[in-house]
């Protein structure tokens, strides 16, 4: 991977690496953490960062993307709003010399030379680890089980990922059955609208599966409007575990949350700086996650930060 000569002659005079970072929006509790982990981040390393806002569309990144090209940064990094649709950007990218980074969510291009890096979580395990959990909440109970599921933005990795991770685990069980699944976009104004008209078509739910916090959050505001108990009369599940979402847990109203880490940033400008250098990345990089119960989100939720 031969960007870094090309690079080279467009740094400040001082040698001040410019990072472009295309950002999807401010969908969830989760967006805002990443956000301002690459912010803090980018000038702790004294790293100068373009941070450009898409608000959740594709059009809005390719044209940041552009411009980043335009303005001859020193590396790009971007987190997809969708997986597909990025070949000729990313090719337009490598053709001008500029390193790219996907930060968070991935993309479906079959040709991986188009992008330096891959900074994130593996989506699929923590679908399955929402599913394995409760695998083992109906343990040897024969009874059918209902579940709903709210997916995250149509066509993203999250989305894509911990659908199909879920899928997978609880096949194990042929009780379960997911009822109903649609997408509430990871925000938590679309999460209760849709688990209102879940709960209108739908009188047994026995189990809510949300794709992130953020909707399951909504969900709870939804299922009490409907005199139901969130957490006891319907169990939920839900990813991310910022906050907002370890309190609802602590408070019994989730019943089990799969961690995902936003704070890439530290991570993110370790990789900007190598690939700036024309060092050798690992094409793949994992974050480290765990899970939440209950009684682990009280101990956890006063050190936890976002
Ligand atoms: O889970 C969700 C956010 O891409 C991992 O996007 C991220 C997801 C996160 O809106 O809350």
């Amino acid at each position: 991977c031969g960007g870094s000569d090309s690079g080279s002659g467009d740094k400040g005079d001082d040698g001040t690496i410019t990072l472009g970072f295309s950002q999807v929006g401010a969908e969830s509790g989760w967006r805002t953490a990443n956000t301002k982990s690459i912010q803090e981040s980018a000038a702790a390393a004294g790293i100068k960062l373009q941070f450009s806002d898409a608000q959740g569309k594709q059009e809005n990144q390719i044209t940041a993307l552009r411009s980043f090209i335009t303005q001859k940064v020193d590396v790009i990094a971007f987190s997809p709003v969708v997986t597909s649709g990025w070949d000729a950007v990313l090719k337009e990218a490598k053709d001008a010399g500029i390193p790219v980074i996907l930060t968070d969510r991935a993309v479906d291009s079959q040709d991986d030379s188009l992008y330096e890096s891959f900074l994130g979580s593996d989506f699929k395990v923590e679908g399955q680890k929402a599913g394995e959990w409760l695998l083992k909440e109906y343990e040897g109970k024969s009874e059918p089980v209902n579940i709903v599921e709210l997916q995250g933005t149509t066509g993203s990795a999250p989305a894509i990922d911990r659908q199909t991770g879920f899928g997978d685990a609880i096949k194990a069980n042929p009780n379960f059955k997911i009822v109903k699944t649609q997408t509430g976009d990871f925000k938590r104004a679309d999460g209760k609208t849709v688990m209102e008209t879940f709960l209108q078509s739908t009188p047994d739910i026995d189990v809510l599966y949300a794709h992130n916090d953020d909707m399951g959050l909504g969900a709870i505001e939804a299922i009490e409007a409907a005199g139901k108990k969130p957490g006891t009369d319907i169990k939920i599940i839900t990813v991310d575990a910022v906050k907002d979402g370890m309190t609802a847990l602590a408070d019994g109203k989730i019943n089990f949350i799969v961690e995902c880490s936003p704070l890439l940033g530290p991570q993110l400008m370790d990789i900007a700086k190598k690939v700036n250098a024309g060092e050798k990345v690992e094409k793949r990089i994992l974050t480290e996650e765990t899970t939440f119960t209950q009684e682990q989100a009280k101990t956890e939720l006063p050190n936890r930060k976002y």
